[in-house]
């Protein structure tokens, strides 16, 4: 008798792709929206870097100036020998204005979810800073629970600036500095950058700016899907949408549909109404108080901020013992 080997088909395990499962969310139900996150991948963190040098596009020099000018006030609150922590470090160009005006940092921690460009930065960073001590983290900040084990023991200071935190809903962003008060622990400060409420104008122009980049930059959302996940969105079918909702005190971006038409990706038909919008980003403005208000409210006493009209930053102290 033959033994017949049973050989079964194997499925290989379902690989669910995070960017396709959240795209066919978002894009499913009324209103359409897709997540601000997947702004930034090669192409699109390209653009915001044009974004950041736009005559309109205020935070970046404002911030900037701040921490030249202020550096030197900030990190004298800083605890002594404490380990510097960055969320979402990017090119840690701001890091360096405070590390070059601290004398008391021992070592700096940028936690980035890209690990190319945080390996390839420290190496620069160890080469300028050569007495301080570089930990680059590959992470999710947003879902970092825990400091890295090799400053466990170091008094600890954070850094989160850009106002990213504007980009959180503002429950979100009072979750997000609650977990970091539990990364830095008791005694640690945070600096936190934040844009301001302003004129409607100058928040209006910094998000449409001449140029069309951040035009480029919102509908690269749609080409990212394109390319990755073979969609067929026509760009020239979609505008550019951001204006100020003042009741919220926020940027809103949108992408609207210039026709009724359909598009398909990942086996998927989406409809669109002629006008109908995707929501793709909410920019949070706050005032100096309310920004304090929810850090109070996340466990941090704020102590100082400082601010040029247009933008702030803030000195917070975890206070509690968590
Ligand atoms: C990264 N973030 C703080 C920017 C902002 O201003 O909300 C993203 C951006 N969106 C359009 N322009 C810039």
């Amino acid at each position: 008798m033959i033994m017949q080997t049973a050989v079964r088909a194997r499925r290989p395990p379902e690989t669910v792709n995070p960017f396709a499962a959240d795209v066919i969310a978002g894009l499913s139900v009324k209103p359409k929206y897709l997540p601000p996150k997947y702004f930034y991948d090669l192409a699109g963190s390209a653009l915001f870097e044009r974004i950041t040098h736009l005559p309109e596009y205020y935070p970046t020099r404002s911030e900037l100036g701040l921490l030249q000018k202020y550096g030197p006030a900030i990190t004298s609150l800083f605890p002594p020998g404490c380990a510097l922590v960055e969320f979402g470090a990017g090119a840690s160009t701001k890091a360096r204005i405070l590390l070059r005006a601290a004398a008391s940092v021992e070592a700096y921690v940028p936690i980035d979810i890209s690990g190319d460009f945080l390996q390839k930065d420290a190496a620069r960073l160890r080469r300028d800073f050569p007495h301080l001590a570089i930990h680059p983290v590959v992470a999710d900040f947003t879902t970092m629970l825990e400091p890295p084990a090799e400053i466990a023991a170091k008094p600890r200071a954070g850094f989160f600036p850009g106002s990213t935190i504007g980009n959180f809903e503002p429950h979100e962003a009072a979750g997000f500095l609650r977990r970091a008060g539990a990364i830095l622990g008791a005694g640690a400060v945070f600096v936190v950058g934040v844009d301001l409420a302003k004129s409607p104008d100058i928040l209006y122009r910094a998000y449409n700016d001449e140029e069309g980049v951040t035009a480029k930059f919102n509908l690269n959302l749609l080409a990212r899907i394109n390319r990755e996940l073979g969609g067929n969105f026509n760009l020239e079918a979609f505008e550019h949408h951001a204006f100020y909702n003042a009741e919220r005190s926020r940027i809103e971006m949108h992408l609207a549909s210039t026709k009724r038409q359909k598009v398909r990706l990942c086996d998927t038909t989406i409809e669109f109404r002629a006008g109908e919008t995707i929501h793709t980003e909410n920019s949070y403005k706050y005032s100096i108080d309310s920004f304090q208000v929810l850090a109070l409210g996340s466990g941090w006493s704020p102590i100082k901020a400082w601010t040029d009209g247009l933008f702030s930053v803030h000195a917070l102290r975890m206070t509690e013992d968590r």
